[in-house]
């Protein structure tokens, strides 16, 4: 029987951090926040939506890539492997990868909201009833502190599908990568890879029509109110995400429209109009660029797998 998800870092501490980084965006100017705070019980359901959007190629892209080539990656793995997934969400295309695979010897879900990994684990969990598997609910950068590492096992395998590696800065991506490559070592990272491509593509994806990614944006400051006991007007921001392409990134901002007074912890600030929060980078790479970055990182780049169009790719980083 395996256990029951372990919840590893308790949600005051979460409300604590998010609480202390809004704080902090709010006294800085330019005003910035991670985007792992989007990540409550609303903002992965908007999350899981934006997914299935016609604009939003990356989601099926991947997948696509996954299922025509998961019989390689499969091979490359090799049987017995633990499989380790970080920012889990749904749990969809871990599903392609376990069905593939070699006998697993067993599966982590590492995921900062905690109900949505839960839930999908427990519907993995109907499917597997052979596979022993856990949810770990934390923030999967706190790489090395987290339980999965202190049982030891030849061959880990990292995998981190999404390009949520996208979401992180530069230094963040390489502290990442560097850590995994060190905690990894014997087995690898399979790990999905959003490519530089046409702007307007980019830019259809972060501006859908249906509105879904503005919501997502917005549930931010929503989540603050519910969470904080903030009193931020959601529908005050607008929504702005463009393409940088000296930064090779699309950049999410909720741009304030009327003056506000907000209160949140004890503390005041007045917001004025034309006042911007910068609330997600999203970068694309060129293939080049990630192998550079994987093989400074302590990889080796040993295979990739694209989509017809190069939109999206996902590397096995041999560790
Ligand atoms: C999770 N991550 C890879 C998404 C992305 O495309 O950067 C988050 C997202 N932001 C807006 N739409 C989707």
């Amino acid at each position: 029987m395996t256990p029951q998800a372990a919840l590893h870092l308790v949600p005051a501490a979460a409300a604590a951090e998010f609480g202390r980084d809004l704080l902090d965006c709010l006294r800085r100017q330019p005003h910035a926040i991670a985007p792992k705070y989007f990540y409550d019980a609303t903002g992965s359901q908007l999350f899981e939506r934006i997914c299935a959007l016609p604009e939003y190629y990356l989601t099926r892209t991947e997948l696509a890539v996954l299922e025509r080539h998961v019989g390689e990656m499969a091979a490359l793995i090799g049987p017995g492997a633990e499989i380790v997934e970080f920012g889990a969400g749904s749990l969809t295309k871990v599903r392609l990868l376990l069905d593939a695979l070699d006998s697993p010897a067993r599966f982590t879900a590492i995921d900062i909201s905690g109900d949505h990994v839960n839930a999908a684990l427990a519907a993995l969990r109907g499917d597997y009833p052979g596979l022993e598997m856990e949810a770990i609910v934390d923030d999967f950068t706190r790489m090395e502190t987290l339980p999965v590492w202190r049982v030891g096992h030849p061959r880990r395998i990292g995998f981190f599908p999404g390009s949520t590696i996208g979401n992180f800065t530069p230094e963040e991506a390489h502290r990442f990568l560097s850590t995994a490559s060190r905690l990894l070592r014997g087995g690898g990272l399979l790990i999905g890879i959003d490519l530089v491509k046409d702007p307007a593509l980019l830019h259809a994806a972060y501006n859908d029509a249906a509105g879904v990614t503005a919501a997502f944006n917005r549930n931010l400051l929503a989540r603050a109110n519910r969470e904080l006991g903030a009193n931020f007007d959601p529908a005050a921001f607008a929504h702005y995400a463009f393409y940088n392409p000296q930064q090779r990134r699309v950049e999410m901002h909720l741009v304030n429209q009327a003056q506000q007074e907000i209160r949140l912890l004890g503390q005041h600030f007045v917001l004025l109009p034309g006042e911007a929060i910068h609330t997600e980078n999203s970068y694309k790479f060129t293939p080049e660029s990630f192998a550079a970055m994987a093989s400074y990182c302590g990889f080796a780049p040993a295979a990739q797998w694209c989509d017809p169009e190069r939109r999206f790719a996902i590397y096995w980083l041999a560790a």
